[in-house]
């Protein structure tokens, strides 16, 4: 890395994720200032060159950008919000989980406060930071994102979203409903299989399979959702419901949990009654762009 990209950068939060955030730029050879509540958490990274700034203010003040990764927008508000540390020009960079709605809002008084505000999402645990791997969203002022950007490069792969602040927030929502939705599938499948003697093991290669093909259906899906147009090319929506059944009764034989196969079926009912038997499954699309009835 040259000289003119090793900026000096600070980081508030030292816990699991900031120690990890403050080590990359550290290892990516950036001269880094660090802050964190409890001190002791700091010792590791002074090992490594870190300088641990006396106040939350000086942090601030020690370097052109500073990251801020913290349990949640409350701490962020609570430890920046106040008169303790001066923002004046500083540019933030809010790494910490939350909703869209604080993103905007910490937006707002960033700017209040007479600071550029990025917000950002991080969708990688600690150890894949500073890799490839580590897939780190941000969104806010393109401006200020291509400012920093061959910086915050040193956490991993970044992308700039949009100028919503409120975008990381919900691709990460995005993300974490997937994530989880495959997660609860595959572990359905799993006791379901397991009823049988197949262990997770044994049938852990074959959902993996399953799932990497069912990814593959997406842009093709996502048209349709686009286009608002639903033909049955491969299935209609009633033959689904069928299968779905089989897998409640399924379920209810080998004596396990139904609640997610039950969820399956309704959710699809209500679209079948609402005349879309014919529409392939995208068209459940009206069922999550409409309140839980
Ligand atoms: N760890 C992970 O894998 C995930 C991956 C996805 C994104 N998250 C988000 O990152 C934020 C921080 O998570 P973390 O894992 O670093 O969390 P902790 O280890 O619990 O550290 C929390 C830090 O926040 C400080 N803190 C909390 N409240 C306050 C406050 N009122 N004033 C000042 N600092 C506060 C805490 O300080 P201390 O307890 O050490 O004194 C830690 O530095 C989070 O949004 C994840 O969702 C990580």
């Amino acid at each position: 890395m040259s000289n003119e990209t090793r900026t000096s950068v600070t980081v508030i939060g030292l816990g699991l994720m900031g120690r990890a955030l403050a080590a990359a730029f550290l290892r990516a050879g950036h001269s880094t200032t660090v802050w964190n509540r409890t001190a002791g958490k700091a010792d590791e990274l002074v090992a490594e060159g870190a300088r641990v700034a006396p106040t939350v203010g000086d942090a601030v003040e020690a370097s052109p950008l500073t990251i801020i990764c913290l349990t949640d927008y409350d701490a962020v508000r609570g430890l920046l919000g106040g008169d303790d540390a001066d923002l004046t020009g500083a540019t933030l960079v809010n790494l910490t989980s939350g909703t869209s709605a604080q993103a905007r809002e910490a937006a707002r008084w960033a700017d209040l406060r007479g600071a550029r505000y990025l917000d950002g999402a991080i969708m990688a645990v600690p150890p894949a930071i500073g890799t490839a791997e580590a897939v780190i969203l941000h969104s806010g002022p393109r401006a200020d994102f291509e400012a920093h950007e061959p910086v915050l490069g040193a956490l991993g792969t970044v992308t700039h979203l949009g100028e919503d602040h409120g975008l990381a927030s919900l691709y990460d929502a995005g993300g974490l409903v997937m994530m989880w939705s495959v997660l609860n599938g595959w572990l359905q499948g799993t006791a379901l299989l397991r009823t049988a003697g197949v262990d997770a093991v044994t049938y852990a290669p074959f959902a993996r399979q399953l799932a990497a093909g069912v990814a593959d259906w997406l842009p093709g899906y996502a048209e349709q959702i686009d286009r608002n147009s639903y033909p049955a090319e491969v299935s209609a929506l009633e033959t689904d419901v069928r299968a779905m059944e089989h897998l409640i009764e399924e379920s209810e034989a080998a004596g396990i949990n139904t609640d997610l196969p039950k969820l399956l079926k309704a959710t699809a009912d209500r679209a079948i009654a609402a005349g879309h038997g014919g529409d392939q499954y995208p068209v459940l699309i009206t069922q999550f762009t409409t309140p839980t009835p």
